[in-house]
């Protein structure tokens, strides 16, 4: 049996499902039973109510959502290794201090967060709905973090006054994307469109036709009747982009622009996660209850009309 065959057999066997982010691997997309971004795949966790057993292919602080959110469920992520360095950059412990110093401001944290530093903040946010979570709260001024690119492109849409927690988080991949490029991109392919990621820079983001995250990356795409497009995020996102829109052409803005961490997952390792069921996301209760209201909360301003 192949590698894929045994992956399938082994899903069935324990009722399982794989969830694959949209910068996995072209060959973990393909097997996956749902591709989407880490908010789409924690609400496709909920919504899969027979798995018990889910291999959720992306990095750590999305598994430990999807754990958060499903605690009745099991929560695998296929590599231990797996973890996002711009999630690694806001310790609950700075999030406390940042709240001390400015007692009565809300926090909006992206989902780029471990799980302890979600819990110490008012609401959470994606990329794709940080400017209507931001937009819904009252107050003109919010602590933001920890992507201070996303936060200037909220600030850019509402007008509100973001306070970046800490001063200068960033995605080292997105931040390899250069204006220069995308121009020279653009001279060789006039009519193609410039996608970009709201953690791309600001210099990145002024160029662009387009910002958006990766959802609305491929919600743009099938819409738009452009045919070409030069794309400003994890390289990953041009297979699915590819696949969903076969007469369209797609362009990494960067070729080089790849997330090792969420590299590391292969489909040996999803493989190994489901037959050994490696490595269980856990979250300890009183962390996670906190966190879990931050995104409930998220996730009914998102649902609201
Ligand atoms: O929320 C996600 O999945 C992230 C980090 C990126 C995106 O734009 O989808
Ligand atoms: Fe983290 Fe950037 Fe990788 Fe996303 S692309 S997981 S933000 S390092």
């Amino acid at each position: 049996m192949t590698l894929v065959e045994n992956i399938l057999k082994l899903k069935k066997e324990k009722k399982a499902i794989i969830l694959a982010h949209n910068y996995q691997r072209p060959e973990i997309q393909d097997i996956a039973d749902y591709v989407g971004d880490s908010i789409e795949l924690c609400m496709r966790a909920t919504e899969e109510k027979d798995a018990k057993l889910i291999a959720f292919s992306a990095v750590d602080f999305m598994a430990e959502s999807a754990a958060i959110l499903n605690p009745d469920k099991k929560v695998l992520l296929p590599s231990l290794g797996a973890r996002c360095p711009m999630a690694q950059m806001l310790p609950a412990e700075e999030v406390r201090l940042w709240k001390r110093q400015h007692p009565n401001v809300p926090v909006v944290l992206y989902v780029n967060t471990l799980a302890e530093a979600k819990a110490e903040c008012d609401i959470c946010c994606t990329s794709a709905n940080a400017v209507k979570v931001v937009s819904s709260l009252e107050a003109d001024t919010l602590l933001f973090g920890p992507d201070h690119n996303l936060a200037w492109h909220v600030e850019q849409k509402t007008g509100k006054k973001l306070i970046p927690i800490p001063k200068k988080g960033f995605c080292p991949t997105h931040l390899l994307f250069l204006k220069e490029d995308i121009l020279l991109a653009k001279e060789e392919y006039p009519d193609a469109v410039i996608a970009v990621h709201p953690e791309c820079t600001s210099d990145v983001q002024l160029v662009a036709d387009f910002i958006g995250s990766t959802s609305q990356i491929c919600r743009y795409a099938k819409e738009s009747a452009k045919r070409k497009y030069i794309i400003g995020t994890e390289i990953g996102i041009i297979h699915r982009l590819e696949k969903e829109n076969p007469r369209k052409k797609f362009l990494p803005a960067y070729e080089g622009a790849v997330c090792p961490n969420m590299k590391l997952n292969t489909l040996e390792r999803v493989y190994l996660s489901l037959k050994e069921e490696r490595y269980p996301v856990t979250v300890p209760k009183s962390v996670a209850s906190k966190a879990r209201k931050a995104l409930e909360k998220m996730i009914s301003i998102v649902s609201m009309k």
